[in-house]
């Protein structure tokens, strides 16, 4: 009756990739370079997935330094993950600048290691949710890449920019499923990992958010430290004062990646808000936020930090915390009315 064959004509990524051309906002990849890029990308997450699989039994669980029951060392995977980057990302030929969370410093690429540099600076967390990791909880890679400036050869001016100058961005969930996440600028596109052919295969293409959705993510057990709009508009979604309105339910993973796919899937609003305690919230703006604010506008979605557009903050530093919302445009909107 309703049965439907499984598909002879599968959309990867790299098809998907190739055949968009993935026109980028101001310039064209006519050189095929982001490209490569995009592809170099693909294939960390399918070896950090891989390894994420099987951390259990090869020794990666637990803090660097930890012996396991055998006594052995173990390696930590948001280290594996951060060194499979670096060594993609350098051998791909097509970046200059490499901003890692795992590193206090900006790598820069052909300066002395004998990489070949490009004109792309990548920005990334290798393995975000690390609380989670230990658990077996999803946890995820997160990217934004930018051009590099008209006449630079790489340094880190070209990544202290605001997010509305990223090319692409991204990340990889590994859930139950490895789920890739993509925008080059023309809306979002996601991919789900066949591990038996090694391939992202396009299952979410054209993402959009619901304007409205019924979840709010946020860690509530902060609440102590969080500012007056914050709890005001968090008491307004769970004691709704229109007769017959739903209080929101609560979602909170605690993995960024995690959390905001949920998000850009189901709509609502995730937030990790500046407090008494963290002055500029948690979130890291370059890897973090920026990423994420990018895929969630893309997909129909707003992205502020309370007092302005995420996007168009500017970085003075790599490693900068910035406060996040983001989510469903009248669910970020009601927010915003209790900041105004
Ligand atoms: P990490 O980079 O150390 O993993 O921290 C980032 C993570 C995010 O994935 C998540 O949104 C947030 O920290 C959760 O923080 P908390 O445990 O304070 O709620
Ligand atoms: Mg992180």
């Amino acid at each position: 009756e309703d049965y439907q064959p499984p598909s002879t004509d599968i959309i990867t990524l790299t098809r998907h990739v190739l055949t968009e051309g993935f026109n980028l906002k101001n310039k064209s990849n006519a050189s095929g370079d982001l490209t490569i890029l995009l592809s170099s990308l693909q294939t960390t997450c399918k070896f950090i997935e891989s390894n994420v699989r099987k951390a259990r039994l090869i020794n990666l669980i637990g803090a660097a330094g930890n012996t396991n029951v055998q006594g052995e060392d173990q390696k930590k995977l948001d280290v594996l993950s951060n060194e499979i980057m670096i060594n993609a990302l350098k051998a791909s030929g097509k970046t200059a600048v490499l901003v890692s969370e795992e590193d206090d410093e900006a790598i820069l690429v052909g300066e002395g290691d004998g990489a070949v540099k490009g004109k792309y600076c990548v920005v990334f967390d290798p393995l975000d949710g690390s609380s989670n990791i230990d658990a077996g909880v999803n946890i995820g890679t997160i990217f934004g890449i930018y051009m590099i400036k008209e006449g630079s050869t790489g340094t880190i001016q070209d990544v202290l920019r605001p997010g509305n100058e990223m090319v692409a961005a991204g990340y990889c969930m590994y859930g139950s499923s490895a789920n890739l996440v993509l925008t080059t600028g023309n809306g979002v596109n996601g991919y789900t990992l066949d591990n038996q052919i090694g391939e992202f295969i396009l299952t979410h293409p054209n993402i959009t958010l619901p304007s409205r959705g019924k979840i709010y993510s946020i860690n509530e057990g902060n609440s102590c430290y969080y500012y007056e709009p914050v709890l005001k508009y968090l008491d307004s979604i769970k004691y709704p004062k229109e007769d017959g309105k739903k209080p929101y339910s609560a979602r909170y993973i605690g993995s960024m990646v995690a959390d905001v796919h949920r998000t850009l899937l189901y709509g609502g609003i995730f937030g990790y808000p500046d407090d008494k305690k963290s002055k500029n919230g948690k979130l890291r703006l370059l890897y973090e936020a920026f990423p994420m604010a990018f895929l969630t506008e893309q997909a129909g979605g707003a992205a502020t930090t309370g007092t302005g557009r995420i996007l168009d903050v500017q970085p003075t530093d790599i490693h900068q915390r910035c406060p996040v919302f983001l989510g469903s445009k009248d669910d970020v909107e009601d927010l915003l009315k209790f900041y105004r």
